[in-house]
């Protein structure tokens, strides 16, 4: 329509419950703020900063010179310095549904924004080919049946999952590339339930075979085993994930397939399917795994927290079941499954006698360790050595050292640990087996990558590491996207875009990924040293990497990394014992001795990955000399194989807030918005496309709209000609605005002024008629 080409189309238009317009503003210091000279402009409201940090629009009365009269909300008058204030936008633009509307792009102004829809349940707001999705943390009424087909027949245009899930569809037909959906944020944002969503909306358009049903139950397993509850979300996963999800010729579904990412360990409580398994399992399960309640399982009570609020465990159980059921994950492996739940469970019971004065230690024969070897089937003297002792190699010796009470411990630990992520993995593989067969592969597939997002805390460990260097990747990704969507527009309205600047994090991706002087060489390597320290791996870091400007060394055995999302310090403590992820040759060996299949082919597994060709540093664990990648290695590994796929898709971005720490519907704090936004790139987006010639209106808009404000004829009457000399009077300078074929490109910001006039005059032009009429009466 002609209106798409204005900066102001399209707008939601609600009234009520409008913030006060207070916002706080963050400490850090922002990479992107409005530099858009001010002084041009003649506003009557303009964003101030109070000295508390917060922002509060000020109505300015008087300005002379570089000083400004201003009042605030509390009819407080102020003289301030022009460079304190920071333009908002015309009230008209309240609410936008794309930020990219906003003449002026800046934090008090996107926050506002923002803001104003969450209040009316508009979670949903674009910034420019970004979803931004503010987690309501209550039901909101945007899903269902009726808005598919609103979506579905386009009668609904207003941001949404569906919406964008509906483009990756149209796309994939259109232009016969893959898609892919990528869903960040932090933890309790909204990640998962964002997935699922554009799931549902792929299975309601794709759907007919059938799959499409099998493939929505993948969630509540993936649930069960993979997610827990921690402080910040009852439903947290624990792993990445990447679903992709295939369609016939007829765009119909084919057929999916799931790939999960190193998991983090479980957090406040443990995994769900435990306290599942423990409410609900039938007593003839019971009797046969020796059930007992949640709280009697030292790996359960530990947390001392055994049920969310609002879930059924038992219930749940049943649903898990039932999901396993329609995935074709026959009884006897469901059965199989329970009694790996139900070993990693005992074997937490375990404890241990200490035998001598050097603190050596024997498993005590108990229930715990006799449920165990009957669960995994093997024998019980097997198990006790492999508890309580390791095999060395010393020269071609082998000899069997005795295990103190914390190494014991520690194997015992590494060995739950393994089983519940082997039996991750082969749930993983077996479900993908079920919607893989018999099912065409066209080539064409939409992913759904549902994946943590970028970390910062206040003590930032390996896990943290590991995280943001995964979101470091994807940020490339992201601007490289962006810079060829950008870059393809310009080309084809014949602008120069060479005067596009855009930043790039190649320099911080370098530091972690150098080889043989980058942050994971060095960790792998200090890792494969026996008398590597955290210390001396902290110590050495910044003896090589010193000079790098996206690294600092900090006291002690920390450091601090440059991220494009902020700086970061990393406390190097327990970063060599997480690297190595020590699981010792006695326990592999153990597991292959088992009769349960099960068990088998987890200890076939490890066994092959630590033979796997070597992409990075290999080490030698200690003991046996069994070869493993490190979990550095083995991240990055699967991290590349990500990109490598992503690569080839067209991607759509879905970037999650979590607007308070509570999990409470109706609350939003201005401040952790901003810092979120910062993390995810909105605000880089957004920095992007200030870099560009974000605001685009064609010649014919351009000169119907402000013609009237001319003040000497033109010769012409051509919508170029016209628009040149509005240009000309206004004299917008010759490096805010391009023009081309077909449109003007112009610099954020610069097309408020031509709005404030076009306005002024306006209401002027209303002003006089009224006067006349009045005068005429
Ligand atoms: V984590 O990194 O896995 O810890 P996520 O995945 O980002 O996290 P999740 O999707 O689990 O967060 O959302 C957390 C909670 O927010 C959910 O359990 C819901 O209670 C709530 N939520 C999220 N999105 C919506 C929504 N669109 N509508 C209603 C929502 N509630
Ligand atoms: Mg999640």
């Amino acid at each position: 329509s002609e209106n798409d080409e204005s900066p102001y189309y399209n707008l939601d238009m609600p009234a009520k419950n409008t913030p006060t317009r207070s916002i706080k503003r963050s400490n850090v210091d922002s990479k992107w703020s409005d530099t858009t000279p001010y002084t041009t402009k003649k506003k009557l409201q303009s964003w101030f900063q109070l000295p508390d940090g917060n922002w509060e629009l000020a109505t300015i009365l008087q300005t002379s010179g570089n000083e400004s009269l201003i009042s605030l909300a509390d009819e407080k008058v102020l003289k301030v310095n022009m460079e304190s204030l920071v333009p908002s936008n015309p009230d008209i633009l309240d609410g936008v549904d794309d930020l990219m509307q906003l003449s002026y792009l800046n934090e008090p102004s996107v926050l506002y924004n923002l803001q104003y829809r969450y209040n009316q349940d508009m979670i949903y707001t674009k910034a420019g080919p970004v979803l931004v999705a503010v987690n309501p943390f209550k039901k909101v009424s945007l899903y269902g049946d009726d808005y598919i087909d609103a979506y579905k027949c386009k009668s609904m245009a207003s941001p949404h999952v569906y919406a964008i899930t509906d483009a990756a569809m149209r796309e994939m037909i259109r232009d016969e590339v893959n898609q892919s959906i990528i869903i960040s944020g932090e933890s309790g944002a909204g990640k998962t339930e964002t997935a699922k969503i554009a799931m549902q909306y792929l299975a309601a358009l794709g759907g007919g075979s059938g799959i499409e049903y099998e493939i929505l139950k993948t969630n509540p397993i993936l649930e069960a085993f993979g997610n827990a509850k921690t402080l910040r979300n009852d439903n947290s996963s624990r792993f990445g994930k990447l679903i992709e999800i295939h369609f016939s010729e007829t765009g119909k579904i084919s057929g999916a397939s799931i790939q999960t990412f190193v998991q983090s360990s479980a957090g406040e409580r443990s995994y769900h399917i435990f306290y599942q398994l423990c409410a609900g399992a039938p007593p003839l399960l019971r009797e046969k795994l020796n059930l007992r309640n949640a709280d009697e399982f030292k790996y359960l009570s530990q947390s001392n927290c055994f049920t969310v609020s609002g879930v059924d465990d038992a219930e749940q159980f049943r649903v898990v079941t039932e999901a396993l059921n329609i995935v074709h994950v026959a009884k006897e492996s469901q059965d199989s499954v329970f009694a790996m739940l139900a070993a990693v469970l005992w074997l937490g019971n375990v404890s241990f006698t200490v035998i001598d004065s050097e603190n050596h230690v024997e498993p005590v024969v108990d229930e715990g360790l006799v449920n165990v070897a009957t669960l995994i089937e093997c024998n019980i003297e097997e198990l006790k050595l492999a508890l309580s002792t390791r095999k060395m190699r010393v020269g071609n010796d082998t000899i069997v050292q005795k295990l103190t009470l914390p190494q014991a411990i520690d194997t015992r630990d590494a060995l739950a640990k393994s089983i519940y992520s082997c039996l991750f993995d082969w749930l993983v593989e077996r479900i993908n087996k079920s919607l893989a067969v018999g099912k065409i592969r066209t080539g064409r597939s939409i992913s759904i990558l549902d994946i943590y997002g970028f970390e910062s805390f206040e003590r930032n460990s390996f896990e943290q590491f590991c995280i943001n260097y995964a979101n470091e990747r994807l940020q490339q990704h992201f601007n490289r996207h962006l810079f060829k969507l950008e870059q393809e527009e310009y080309i084809q309205d014949g602008i120069d875009w060479t005067k596009v600047d855009f930043e790039d994090n190649q320099d911080c991706l370098n530091l972690f990924e150098k080889k043989p002087l980058g942050l994971q060489s060095l960790l792998d390597e200090e890792s494969t040293f026996p008398n590597g320290t955290d210390l001396s791996f902290a110590n050495k870091l910044k003896q090589h990497l010193n000079s790098n400007p996206c690294f600092r060394g900090e006291r002690g055995k920390a450091f601090t990394v440059s991220h494009f999302a902020g700086e970061v310090t990393y406390d190097t403590t327990g970063f060599l014992e997480k690297n190595r992820d020590l699981l010792h040759l006695d326990s592999i060996q153990l597991l292959s001795s088992c009769t349960c299949p099960l068990p088998q082919a987890f200890a076939s597994t490890m066994l092959t990955q630590s033979e796997k060709p070597v992409v990075g540093a290999l080490y030698k664990s200690g003991g046996a000399n069994s070869q493993k990648l490190s979990v550095t290695t083995k991240f990055k590994g699967q991290l590349f194989q990500l990109m490598k796929r992503l690569e080839n898709t067209t991607p759509h971005f879905i970037r999650c807030i979590k607007p308070n720490n509570t999990q409470s519907p109706g609350s939003y704090s201005q401040e952790l918005v901003l810092q979120q936004l910062r993390c995810c790139g909105v605000l880089e987006v957004v920095r992007i496309s200030r870099s560009g010639f974000p605001t685009r209106m064609t010649h014919q808009k351009f000169a119907k709209r402000y013609g009237f404000l001319l003040l000497d004829h033109v010769a012409s009457q051509d919508p170029l000609s016209v628009s040149v000399a509005i240009l000309h009077q206004f004299n917008i300078l010759p490096e805010m605005y391009q023009v081309g074929y077909t449109k003007l490109f112009f610099r954020t910001g610069q097309i408020g002024v031509l709005e404030d006039t076009r306005n002024r005059t306006l209401h002027g032009i209303l002003r006089l008629q009224s006067y006349f009429r009045g005068h005429q009466a």
